[in-house]
């Protein structure tokens, strides 16, 4: 498929907004080594569900700055105020998207309709496309878990750095992340980002809470409906999003995007049952009860003192 041809068929409708303007218009591991803990079973997966190699990272509770940051000229007003969020009970994030492997086993296990094909090649470790947000909401509770809400996804992705417009710094660099050209829409190859479409998951670094493309690769699917003034009015803690709304919001920015695109802040605003070649998805769970590993009792007092340290844990997979 001719590059052109992809980028008419496939081009996210935020895509081009953006370049207009966008976004108005979006309207349409370390530390915690010492602490491996073991999660109980998820409730309700099934057990195709549990074979999956799906990594959990554990996100501590704690509070951030959520929105646009001052260092950033390209916010649009639906980035703010910024404003303080708090997640008063820690978090499972997958560690990648969900990818193409996981996703097969999912369609596999449940008769449910494969989403399409993009016109690219795309190995079992690449994140699946084309998911519209019912397709990866229904693969999350497949997988024991959720949606994230816009606030977890955000306070994640900056990985415990607040005030930065991609989670790396302020400048965008494709030594970190895979996305486009600086026009859009066009995939892009330079430096250490070696794709024009999507890249294997875990490409590139994770950010300090051990989480792999929340900047780039695909877009993902967040579980809040989009409200352009909800942050004017978001809840201090625990904030779920308006209760109703005309499209749901994603995040990230993706192989096609330009840079603009990727920052940390910036919302999508997608309708539900949208689906292109560059929206996928990751899930996030509720905290569950969690076994300390033998012989490292004596770190846990760092891990119960909640927003105190913005070091994830990696949790064993089920
Ligand atoms: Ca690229
Ligand atoms: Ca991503």
């Amino acid at each position: 498929m001719h590059k052109a041809q992809r980028t008419m068929r496939n081009r996210p409708v935020g895509t081009c907004i953006v370049r207009k303007h966008v976004l108005t218009a979006l309207l349409v591991t370390a530390a915690a080594a010492l602490v491996l803990a073991e999660p109980e079973p998820p409730h309700g997966v099934a057990g195709a569900a549990q074979a999956l190699d799906l990594r959990w990272v554990r996100i501590p509770a704690g509070s951030f700055q959520m929105g646009c940051v001052p260092a950033d000229d390209a916010c649009e007003e639906n980035e703010r105020p910024r404003h303080r969020v708090v997640l008063s009970r820690s978090f499972d994030l997958l560690a990648t998207e969900i990818t193409v492997g996981q996703y097969q086993a999912f369609v596999a296990a449940t008769d449910r309709d494969p989403p399409p094909s993009p016109d690219f090649e795309q190995a079992a470790d690449h994140p699946v496309v084309f998911l519209s947000w019912d397709d990866a909401a229904a693969f999350c509770r497949w997988a024991g878990g959720r949606l994230p809400t816009e606030a977890e996804w955000e306070y994640a992705a900056r990985g415990g750095k607040d005030g930065l417009v991609y989670w790396w710094g302020n400048e965008v660099s494709h030594e970190w992340s895979n996305y486009g050209a600086d026009e859009c829409c066009e995939g892009l190859a330079d430096g250490h980002d070696q794709w024009v479409t999507t890249a294997p998951v875990g490409s590139f670094a994770a950010n300090d809470f051990g989480l792999y493309d929340m900047t780039g690769n695909v877009w993902e699917w967040v579980a809040d409906w989009f409200d352009p003034g909800f942050y004017s009015q978001s809840p201090l803690s625990d904030p779920v999003g308006p209760t109703v709304g005309f499209g749901r919001v994603s995040r990230g920015g993706s192989w096609l995007n330009f840079p603009q695109v990727l920052r940390v802040s910036l919302r999508l605003v997608f309708t539900p049952g949208g689906q292109t070649s560059n929206i996928g998805g990751r899930c996030a769970r509720d905290a569950g009860p969690v076994r300390i590993a033998q012989g490292a009792e004596g770190s846990r007092g760092a891990e119960g003192s909640r927003g105190s340290s913005h070091k994830a844990q990696k949790i064993l997979n089920p």
